[in-house]
């Protein structure tokens, strides 16, 4: 079996538990058993508009994050997206292959497109792109949060249009999403996913919020009208709350129905609130010491770009081969 694993996560606002339960947390887990590449993906980032000086520092933040939420830099890639222009380079090639029919229908695309007034045609293209971040290396496994699976079937679909165009090249990835935690629901709304764009300021907790912000976001998280948790059939909001402990504690259903069965709310947001905190307090110290000093960060983002180059190459090399783009 193929085992080098990629993913990335855009720098565009700041990451939530969502981010992290959903994706950064499988990352930290299989990394030793895999050959590991985590990327963190500028471009995409820019399909949507940037401040310029504030994509340079979340972009830095971000690499900190990974490393504070559990990533090892000695043993996993950690680079940043722009950094190796293959990955554009590809994304061209796949861009001419995908019918408009495909990357139309993408549900991330109707919904950002839908909030912009003029929509550039790098929204639309993205998962082309994205296709080219994993294909790239040869990935074999992509752990992602659920949102992302639409786009995981679009590159499985890439690669298998240019195998059957082109002859056998690349690998078909496979998708792994987290048992628990695959889509965590926004605080205030549980009926949309939990996203660092959404304006609302009781949407999120981000991975970087204060213990008090944490405990009065989960204070005013919306629940449903009964007085406790009725663990058999709870409203959106308290399944949600559930999962977020479930996801942090990793203890099973029994478990969970044990102990919070019956729970009046109070007592329950309190308890996920300490279980949140817990987990973040260790992550927030490591993040403060990482980013006080910002050029071990640079170095590491550099070091990492310069281990998958050469595996970038390679790929690029039998794709020119392949499409007969000129060698010279
Ligand atoms: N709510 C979520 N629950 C579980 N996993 C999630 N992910 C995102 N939101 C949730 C996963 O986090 C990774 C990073 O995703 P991204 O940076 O590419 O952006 P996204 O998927 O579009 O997530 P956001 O946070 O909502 O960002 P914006 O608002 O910029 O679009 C992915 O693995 C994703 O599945």
């Amino acid at each position: 079996m193929n085992k080098r694993i990629f993913s990335g996560m855009q720098p565009t606002g700041d990451l939530h538990i969502g981010n992290y339960l959903g994706a950064l947390k499988t990352w930290a887990r299989m990394q030793y058993d895999y050959e590991p590449i985590f990327c963190i993906v500028d471009q995409h980032a820019i399909t949507v508009y940037q401040d310029p000086a504030e994509l340079q520092r979340k972009t830095e933040d971000v690499a900190a994050l990974y490393i504070a939420a559990g990533i090892d830099p000695e043993h996993s890639a950690i680079f940043v997206q722009s950094t190796v222009p293959a990955h554009v380079e590809l994304a061209w090639v796949f861009t001419c292959i995908t019918p408009f029919g495909w990357l139309n229908r993408m549900t991330q695309f109707k919904a950002k497109s839908g909030q912009q007034e003029s929509v550039g045609t790098g929204l639309l293209c993205y998962p082309a792109l994205m296709a080219a971040d994993i294909l790239l290396y040869q990935a074999g496994i992509v752990p992602v949060g659920e949102d992302q699976a639409q786009h995981l079937e679009l590159t499985r679909d890439i690669s298998q249009r240019f195998n059957a165009l082109y002859g056998e090249t690349f690998v078909v990835p496979e998708t792994r999403l987290p048992v628990v935690g695959a889509r965590i629901m926004g605080l205030d709304e549980p009926a949309e996913k939990m996203s660092k764009s959404a304006p609302g300021a009781n949407h999120a907790v981000g991975l970087l919020d204060p213990p008090n912000r944490i405990k009065k976001l989960i204070s005013r998280a919306v629940t449903d009208s009964k007085p406790g948790v009725d663990f058999e059939d709870p409203g959106a909001g308290v399944r949600n709350l559930l999962n977020i402990y479930q996801a942090f504690a990793d203890v099973t259903n029994d478990e969970m129905k044990e102990k919070f069965d019956g729970m009046r709310y109070g007592d329950f947001k309190k308890t996920v609130a300490e279980m949140i905190v817990s987990h973040l307090e260790p992550m927030q110290k490591k993040y403060e010491e990482l980013t006080a000093d910002r050029d071990v960060i640079r170095g590491i983002l550099k070091k990492g770009a310069e281990r998958v180059t050469p595996i970038a190459h390679a790929t690029m090399d039998l794709v020119r081969e392949r499409t007969g783009l000129y060698r010279g």
